[in-house]
């Protein structure tokens, strides 16, 4: 009896523990690398009731989503891991929400042959632009965050050519000056450090950690002595010394993932709006006066944001809504909303205070804004995916870059003519066998000419 008993006992654990592993599926691994591919495999087909599992291998932070709703993970740290079973059949597009734009794969649960043929995820190629034989202004110099092959590039506005180029680890995303022109502060997008760099050096100087997908970096115009950072693996920004030795405050934000954020010019208010993009959107006004923050309701996936010289409109961009909302900043209310097309991402407002360039990474095209009307009034083809957008001091030309394209659109405001620069390519590229990317750039005040290829110093 006991022997019975005890068989009948394993038999139907064997039972229960056999319908379990039945109804789970099986388990699918992807990792997530910080370089091209971003997923392994970038395509992957499972049966219903299959559990797909992240492992994030990369040396950065990274966040699963499921653009139709279906999940989305926490940040995930170097080493963690997320696991989805997907119960219902069909073509998933699944992102990294952090790098939304390239962080990219499919996953296709019980669908036919057809459908796992025709509908796989490419990774776009640039298309090779030659030299444009225009000439521009001296002054201004250009630099570029050449984000997938780990480099800054430096061109040079009178001949439209790359003149320098900068290794800065961890893909560089976001540029931008300290006031007087002396230093070159860049994020560290899949990292968490700002790395400053002497401006009329090139060098390197050194780096600051400042938290988990470093995004975008500015000073504060009514104090140029300190400069802010968002920090999008997070619901926090940070506020550091202009010499970059160290973090002096942090900000916890109303709403998580801080990207693209812009101040009210020097003397025009002291708020600083800092747009969110996971998962709800929407911009946060903070008083730096009184540290008081207001949420404002825009849009979906907040990305960037612009605002007029009087520093009273802001101009917010919504990537997933394909819109840009005019906000009051003083009545911290949104005005209207100005469709211009998916993947809306920097916008800022040009000099004058006439004109927003906003690229629009969905539609390939750098589409302008009046400010009079807030009314797309053009629309101008710049390249694969358009992201970043700086004007020269004189306001004569707005730069556009192009994330899956390795060349920069200047395009000249009022005769909205547009002329393409190439980025370097390999040696240039990080090593992963791809074209550059740029990303976002920031204007320089003149520096002394330096040979190119020059690599002065490093990513300490
Ligand atoms: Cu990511």
């Amino acid at each position: 009896m006991v022997h019975r008993r005890v068989l009948v006992t394993w038999l139907s654990l064997w039972v229960f523990l056999g319908g379990w592993a039945w109804a789970q599926g099986q388990v699918h691994k992807v990792s997530i690398n910080d370089k091209r591919p971003w997923f392994t495999p970038n395509n992957l087909r499972v049966n219903v009731g299959d559990t797909v599992e992240w492992s994030n291998v990369s040396a950065g932070w990274h966040r699963m989503a499921d653009v139709g709703g279906a999940f989305l993970s926490k940040t995930l740290a170097p080493g963690e891991t997320f696991r989805f079973t997907f119960t219902k059949p069909g073509v998933y597009d699944v992102r990294c929400l952090t790098h939304p734009v390239y962080m990219r794969m499919k996953v296709f649960v019980g669908v036919d042959d057809a459908t796992w043929q025709k509908e796989q995820y490419r990774i776009p190629t640039p298309t090779k632009v030659p030299p444009p034989n225009v000439k521009g202004d001296s002054g201004d110099e250009v630099w570029v965050c050449a984000q997938f092959s780990d480099t800054v590039q430096v061109i040079d506005p009178v001949s439209n050519r790359v003149r320098q180029v900068i290794r800065v680890e961890g893909d560089p995303h976001n540029i931008w000056p300290s006031e007087d022109g002396k230093y070159m502060y860049v994020t560290s997008w899949h990292k968490d450090f700002v790395t400053v760099i002497d401006a009329q050096s090139k060098r390197v100087l050194r780096s600051l950690k400042v938290g988990p997908n470093c995004a975008h970096v500015m000073y504060d115009p009514n104090d140029p002595n300190v400069v802010f950072a968002t920090i999008q693996g997070s619901d926090y920004i940070v506020k550091f010394d202009r010499e970059a030795g160290k973090v002096l405050k942090t900000y916890k934000m109303p709403r998580e993932a801080p990207h693209g954020f812009w101040f009210t010019p020097k003397g025009k208010g002291h708020y600083v709006l800092v747009p969110h993009t996971i998962p709800a959107g929407g911009v946060t006004i903070l008083n730096l006066d009184t540290d008081k923050m207001t949420l404002v309701e825009t849009g979906v996936l907040s990305v960037a944001v612009g605002i007029t010289p009087d520093g009273k409109k802001a101009y917010v961009a919504n990537a997933l809504s394909g819109t840009v909302s005019v906000v009051d900043v003083l009545n911290a209310k949104k005005i209207k909303d100005i469709q211009v097309g998916p993947g809306v991402i920097q916008l800022p407002v040009d000099p004058t205070g006439r004109y927003v360039v906003a690229a629009v990474g969905g539609t390939g095209e750098a589409v302008i804004i009046d400010t009079a009307k807030d009314e797309v009034i053009r629309r101008i083809p710049s390249g694969q995916s358009p992201h970043g957008v700086a004007y020269s001091h004189n306001g004569k030309y707005a730069w556009v870059t192009n994330e899956f394209d390795d060349h920069v659109t200047r395009i000249t405001m009022g005769t909205w003519e547009a002329v393409k620069i190439p980025l370097l390519r390999a040696p240039y590229t990080g090593g992963n066998g791809l074209t550059s990317l740029t990303a976002r750039f920031m204007i320089s005040p003149p520096a002394p000419k330096v040979a190119l290829g020059e690599r002065s110093g490093g990513t300490p």
